[in-house]
């Protein structure tokens, strides 16, 4: 069963307890990460595997050489849920 989607003002609720590499886009949460290069940018990648496996969520990414960007929503639900949430707090603490 899908996750149920946070209410406007839980997302606000869990949005301030983010770090502020974090933005609420529209039914996404968003940031961008800027590396040294091209191997520390896939470094940081990788260790999105582990807790996307675990929680069988996943983040939308785009890497553009040093730069990656790290969108998360519940595509299921249709919006945001606490697996966003809890996939931003995990990637945040990398
Ligand atoms: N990742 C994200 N970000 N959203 C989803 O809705 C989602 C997912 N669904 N990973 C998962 C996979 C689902 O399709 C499987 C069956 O767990």
């Amino acid at each position: 069963m899908a996750a149920p989607l946070l209410s406007a003002s839980d997302i606000q609720t869990r949005a301030r307890q983010l770090s502020s590499e974090w933005s609420v886009e529209g039914k996404e949460l968003k940031s961008v990460w800027k590396f040294k290069g091209f191997v520390e940018a896939i470094a940081f990648v990788n260790k999105m595997v582990e807790p996307a496996e675990a929680a069988g969520h996943h983040p939308d990414l785009s890497i553009s050489y040093n730069k990656v960007t790290v969108c998360l929503s519940t595509h299921d639900s249709g919006g945001l849920t606490h697996l966003d949430f809890d996939l931003a707090e995990a990637i945040s603490r990398f």
